[in-house]
């Protein structure tokens, strides 16, 4: 029993190392303006924001995620959000935006698992209540 639960512990820390070595280089690339770098820094900022999902997403968010990303495409979207709001309680239509703007912090019109991680974190309370609804 003790060597399957040591293995998820490396797996953190080998994760942690990572995402420390992607954040550096994230941090000298973006001191640099030229086309070939903004698009390695682009490369490095998806590669980060990929770690940092996968630092976060406990077993719990994903469940939740899949509930509420109801076609798998692995973003929420607003109708998505609706549905999900929806089956909480009855929400108006500006709560709803105001929801969708406070989660999708990078303003793609869409949640991914990083902004839905996030958010989770931010609102543990909020979260077990969606969790005892959807789980
Ligand atoms: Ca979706
Ligand atoms: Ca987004």
């Amino acid at each position: 029993m003790s060597g399957l639960l040591s293995t998820p512990c490396l797996e953190k820390s080998k994760h942690a190392t990572l995402i420390h070595h992607i954040h550096i280089s994230f941090l000298l690339l973006s001191s640099n303006h030229s086309t070939h770098l903004s698009s390695l820094y682009q490369q490095r900022k998806q590669e980060f924001r990929k770690l940092i999902m996968a630092s976060k997403m406990t077993a719990e968010y994903e469940k939740v995620f899949g509930r509420f990303d109801t076609n798998g495409d692995g973003k929420i979207s607003l109708q998505e959000l609706s549905d999900a709001m929806s089956k909480l309680g009855s929400v108006s239509a500006d709560e709803l935006q105001r929801t969708m703007a406070e989660i999708d912090t990078d303003g793609d019109g869409f949640i991914d698992k990083v902004e839905f991680a996030t958010f989770c974190e931010a609102n543990p309370g909020l979260m077990k209540d969606v969790a005892k609804v959807f789980g």
